[in-house]
């Protein structure tokens, strides 16, 4: 039998996660949106194309969450993006209540479900699904610091006109311009960028990651990314699924790794079929450690105004 994704938001995010999802025939996917016809609108046309992209897997469209019982993996996007002059805390009180209404429902259909989390503000949207799921702290994981480190690894390729597939590199912290990219542990097929690079350009691609979000943003002007945040979550899917056990930076529940306690925070996760498998703790600076700490405690501001008893 297929796997089983519920993808929850048929935006631009949750319908390019659903493609990504069945073009690689990774698992069946049911696609919830409070729009009626959206979700679907969208599955129907994606099933359309199946006969040219040769995909068999099996996509649905609904309004409920019947169809959604008994997923392995549920994604949730569900809610408000950016607009140009936003910040993603802007966003806070309208996607807490539908974050709050749709992890509800998923917890009711699927309590044995893995949820990775896609709304923003990310970092506070994750620790409101997992008081609400009341699931454990293995089974939900934010997604952000794939996505902020493939922008890293992308802008890392193109001022070195290397390949990027040949580009790792991390980025940890929270989501938001406070994010920590950490250059010693990015390099080319092994090869430092410290040593390919000098501090000025490293600190000038410092400086544009950590406002990647908001150059699209800019440019769309009318919503925000969706194709490198969709392939960040398949990644995580993949390795969910399939139990690779990649480590990837994910937004994780912290109980005193990196000094850090009821917060959540992207780093270095052992990511596999039961969802977190470990935290990875990486040796940091001094200033990295300081960073990070800046970054969470900017986090657990925004936590308190969820008003969470
Ligand atoms: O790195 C990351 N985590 C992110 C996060 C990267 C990119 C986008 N990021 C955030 O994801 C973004 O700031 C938003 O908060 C979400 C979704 O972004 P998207 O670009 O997909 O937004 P859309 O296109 O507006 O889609 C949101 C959909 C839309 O179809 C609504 O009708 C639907 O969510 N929606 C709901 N669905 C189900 N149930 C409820 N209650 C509901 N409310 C809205």
């Amino acid at each position: 039998m297929n796997k089983k994704v519920t993808v929850v938001g048929a935006g631009f995010v949750g319908a390019t996660c659903a493609r990504r999802i069945i073009e690689k025939d990774l698992a069946d996917v049911v696609l919830i949106d409070i729009v009626e016809g959206l979700a679907q609108g969208k599955a129907l046309d994606l099933m359309e194309s199946a006969p040219l992209e040769g995909f068999g897997a099996k996509i649905v469209g609904t309004n409920n969450y019947e169809q959604a019982k008994q997923s392995d993996v549920v994604i949730i996007t569900a809610g408000l993006a950016r607009k140009p002059g936003m910040s993603r805390d802007d966003l806070q009180v309208t996607n807490a209540k539908i974050v709050r209404e749709v992890v509800k429902n998923i917890a009711a259909s699927s309590p044995q479900a893995i949820l990775i989390m896609v709304t923003n503000p990310l970092d506070v949207m994750s620790y409101l699904a997992l008081k609400v799921s009341g699931f454990s702290r293995r089974k939900v994981i934010g997604m952000a610091g794939i996505l902020d480190s493939v922008r890293y690894r992308y802008f890392i390729a193109e001022a070195l006109s290397v390949s990027s597939s040949q580009v790792q590199a991390m980025v940890l912290g929270g989501h938001g311009d406070s994010m920590v990219p950490l250059p010693a542990y990015s390099s080319v097929n092994g090869i430092p960028i410290t040593q390919l690079l000098s501090s000025e350009k490293i600190e000038k691609i410092n400086a544009r990651t950590r406002k990647g979000g908001a150059e699209i943003v800019g440019l769309l002007k009318t919503g925000s990314a969706f194709y490198a945040p969709s392939a960040s979550v398949v990644e995580m899917i993949k390795s969910i699924l399939y139990d690779e056990n990649k480590i990837l930076p994910c937004c994780v529940y912290l109980q005193g790794e990196y000094g850090l306690k009821d917060i959540y925070c992207g780093v270095p996760t052992r990511l596999g079929n039961r969802g977190v498998k470990d935290i990875v703790e990486i040796e940091l600076t001094a200033q990295e450690k300081a960073a990070l700490k800046k970054s969470a405690e900017g986090v657990r501001e925004n936590i308190k105004k969820l008003n969470l008893t």
